[in-house]
């Protein structure tokens, strides 16, 4: 009796922490709508790049749209609370471009994608995305490739946020709906894809890879996801976030350390 008592103890623990993502799904706080879709934004600098310096530290005005102190695409959220920003060197608030040129564009191949530039470490994008992957896309499936995602992690963890593995798949909320979805944000294959449609087609969805990883995001342990803020967070967090970790929780990135860049309010690396 006891046993069988046992037994299904164990059997509801496990349901329990099946339904565990679903559940939090369901219970996310839905954003105000005080934003909406902004027009501007979305444009590279013409000239090719930031001025005024494009790594962490402060916002200031003459830094990248990422890092400006403005909500360049008016969606209510400001440089790295948007999910749009992938580094202080983004100059592209209103998509998941990078405004960096020749950055992260290759179909076929992952590199670290917070590191602004293209080339390092590399797996198959087809590591990153559900089977069977479209080949003729994403070029040749090389499995071993997908194990060597580890040879990234010890320039790339640093640099990449909560909830984003180290190629950009990245587990990114409506800033409308809250509604969470992994998306592999790199332009180069998901062109169209913006935080406003994130269900749709042109958000390609992905599987993170467990060797490179920034750490999960979960609002149920005051972890925000890419494109939440604090008041997505359940009420037993007090409207305080926390971050993978033990890193540094942050509000700006004037609460982090001068070459840190505050992504989902959290204190991450940056690169010049
Ligand atoms: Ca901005
Ligand atoms: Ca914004
Ligand atoms: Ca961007």
């Amino acid at each position: 009796m006891l046993a069988l008592a046992r037994t299904a103890l164990v059997t509801a623990a496990a349901l329990a922490l099946a339904l565990a993502p679903a559940a939090c799904q369901a219970e996310l706080v839905h954003l105000d709508d005080d934003g909406g879709p902004g027009g501007g934004g979305g444009v590279a600098d013409p000239d090719g790049g930031p001025g005024g310096g494009a790594g962490g530290g402060p916002c200031s005005p003459a830094k990248a749209q990422c890092n400006n102190c403005v909500d360049d695409d008016e969606d209510g959220l400001i440089d790295g609370d948007d999910p749009h920003c992938s580094g202080p060197a983004d100059d592209d608030e209103g998509s998941f471009a990078t405004g960096i040129p020749g950055d992260n564009r290759d179909p076929k191949k992952q590199d670290c994608f917070f590191d602004g530039n293209s080339g390092g470490c590399q797996v198959s994008t087809c590591c990153l995305l559900p089977e069977p992957c479209d080949e003729d896309t994403y070029g040749g499936y090389d499995p071993a490739s997908c194990d060597r995602a580890a040879d990234c992690a010890e320039e790339c963890e640093p640099l990449t946020p909560p909830g984003c593995d180290c190629f950009g798949c990245c587990t990114v909320c409506a800033p409308d709906t809250d509604e969470c979805f992994d998306i592999l944000i790199n332009p180069g294959i998901s062109p169209d894809c913006t935080a406003l449609d994130l269900a749709s087609d042109d958000c390609v969805k992905c599987v993170k890879s467990a060797g490179c990883s920034g750490g999960g995001c979960d609002p149920e342990a005051c972890v925000l996801c890419p494109g939440q803020t604090v008041d997505d967070l359940p009420p037993g967090c007090s409207g305080q976030n926390e971050c993978p970790g033990g890193g540094s929780v942050c509000g700006t990135s004037a609460d982090c350390q001068p070459d840190q860049f505050c992504s989902s309010g959290c204190c991450i690396g940056s690169v010049d």
